[in-house]
């Protein structure tokens, strides 16, 4: 017998047409709601699912970039990945990781032309995509958003810990792959030395969108977005908040800076609804989840 590898979801993602694989040539969105090493406050693994419902509700067309889910280019909901969170973080990671890898196995990210939005779950979730991506493209340029560097060896005795997710990245990393991060505010002093050796951290937004400018039209993008990025005053609902965080209309000039460029994959993690009962939090995680969904319709150079 075959094993389920997704569970179809409550309600489809607005507008979304529902897929049990991934499909082509296409956007595809992912739950995968694992929380198993979240060490201060779980609650991630319903994240994908209140999105969705979020999602239902609030208007469909961006104003930022004029275009409206509803019209946009079909895309799809493959439901939520099969998870277990039996209090073994490590061997449910492997095993949500195992089924990720036989879901997407057979594909060929890169020819297939393969664009996967994942919503977590806890920031461990995106290596399992992440490292698809930089075996598919080997000039693929990782985008890492986050307030934290996330580039311990391991933490609190888990190798895939949402603390370590970058640095477990770049054990796949070849010498064509690059990384950039932006909005990093908390980490170690070895963390911080190891950013500024290798030039990773962008010192401004202003900074960050030159180099998202700089780069040539064809190079794969690949965002990771840690909701924490954002200061907690307008997303207070994530496991981890960190003061002195980044507001809306910033991730707002990163998406309209990455339009005009090849964005192949992306995820948005650490939304923990139950940390934020006004429910502010649930909307705020789905209208960046709008904007990132639109940022896969590329903007062509003769488009103003
Ligand atoms: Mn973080």
């Amino acid at each position: 017998m075959n094993e389920i590898l997704l569970h179809p979801p409550k309600r489809l993602y607005r507008a979304a047409r529902f897929a049990t694989r991934p499909q082509p040539h296409s956007l595809n969105i992912m739950g995968f709601g694992f929380d198993g090493t979240a060490c201060f406050r779980k609650g991630t693994a319903i994240a994908p699912d209140a999105i969705r419902l979020v999602a239902s509700d609030i208007e469909s067309y961006s104003p930022y970039l004029d275009l409206d889910l509803e019209e946009a280019a079909p895309f799809y909901d493959l439901g939520n990945l099969v998870v277990h969170n039996t209090g073994d973080a490590h061997n449910d990671y492997l095993a949500a990781h195992g089924r990720f890898a036989k879901l997407t196995g057979s594909l060929d990210f890169a020819a297939d032309g393969i664009h996967l939005l994942t919503l977590g779950g806890e920031h461990s979730i995106s290596y399992s995509a992440i490292a698809a991506y930089l075996q598919a493209y080997p000039d693929l340029l990782l985008l890492h958003l986050d307030a934290h560097a996330d580039l311990r060896q391991e933490y609190q005795g888990y190798h895939y810990s949402h603390a370590s997710i970058i640095r477990r990245c770049l054990d796949h990393f070849g010498p064509g792959h690059q990384l950039l991060q932006f909005g990093i505010r908390s980490g170690t002093r070895d963390e911080y030395a190891w950013m500024r050796g290798h030039k990773t951290l962008a010192s401004s937004l202003e900074a960050f969108v030159e180099m998202i400018d700089g780069q040539p039209a064809d190079r794969p993008i690949y965002l990771t977005l840690d909701l924490d990025y954002f200061d907690p005053a307008y997303m207070p609902g994530t496991g981890t908040p960190e003061p002195g965080g980044q507001d809306f209309l910033s991730f707002v000039r990163i998406v309209q800076a990455l339009r005009r460029k090849r964005l192949v994959g992306a995820d948005v993690v650490e939304l923990s609804p139950p940390v934020d009962a006004s429910g502010n939090s649930d909307v705020f995680a789905t209208k960046v989840v709008r904007e990132l969904i639109l940022a896969f319709q590329r903007k062509e150079d003769h488009e103003q």
